[in-house]
């Protein structure tokens, strides 16, 4: 069978996951690199691929998914090797809840398409545009903070890599390109830090990969 194929954009925080969780479950892919820049998410032959206009998109085992964390969901249960979301209920629930704070409660706040509407609809200039950017991770890392630190290990979650480490990573990338301060989050800066050292996470950087 033929590799699988990521439609991806190199800064992309959703496709950076992805990408995170292929190296860690060490599945060799190819990328196809989709311009959010120049908008190729809007054109018909990729609205055809995923109509969401969203990347990343994922063609593996015959199936075409989309949603990051519905794809790292699908890798994890047909490749279960290293665990990505533990098994324990109690714990899957605190992991998810960790990831989805990021991924439902911050990330679609900050997207493109959202900065762009401020930008091109409301009028907002760059200065107010970033205002809203770092409030929405100052509130959102708060809470994720709080929710972390109890059960945080080397980790977001123990002291191995989680679905939790997947979702941040990529979003303290983008809190730093926007330069939000990030003193008040000891337990995340830790965690990212030391899931930043594993190569599965590093090769996935945006500096590593192609635009
Ligand atoms: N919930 C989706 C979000 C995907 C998403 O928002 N992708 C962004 C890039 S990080 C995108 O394609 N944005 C295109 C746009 O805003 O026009 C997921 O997790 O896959």
């Amino acid at each position: 069978m033929s590799n699988p194929v990521l439609f991806d954009y190199f800064r992309s925080s959703a496709s950076y996951r992805v990408r995170i969780a292929l190296n860690l479950k060490k599945v060799d892919y190819e990328r196809r690199a989709v311009s959010l820049l120049d908008g190729a998410q809007k054109a018909a032959d990729y609205v055809a691929v995923n109509p969401q206009g969203f990347v990343p998109t994922l063609e593996i085992d015959g199936l075409r998914l989309t949603q990051s964390l519905a794809i790292i969901t699908y890798l994890d249960l047909t490749r279960p090797d290293p665990p990505l979301i533990p098994a324990q209920p109690a714990d899957s629930a605190h992991v998810r809840a960790l990831a989805l704070a990021i991924a439902c409660d911050i990330h679609p706040l900050n997207n493109l398409r959202v900065l762009k509407y401020l930008k091109d609809e409301l009028g907002q200039e760059q200065e107010a545009r970033d205002s809203w950017y770092r409030h929405w991770v100052a509130e959102g890392f708060a809470a994720l903070e709080a929710m972390a630190a109890s059960r945080a290990g080397r980790f977001l979650f123990g002291d191995s890599p989680t679905l939790a480490d997947i979702c941040l990573v990529p979003q303290m990338f983008n809190a730093r390109r926007l330069e939000a301060p990030l003193d008040s989050y000891p337990t995340l800066v830790r965690a990212d830090a030391e899931a930043s050292r594993l190569e599965a996470f590093a090769a996935a950087h945006p500096d590593r990969v192609a635009p």
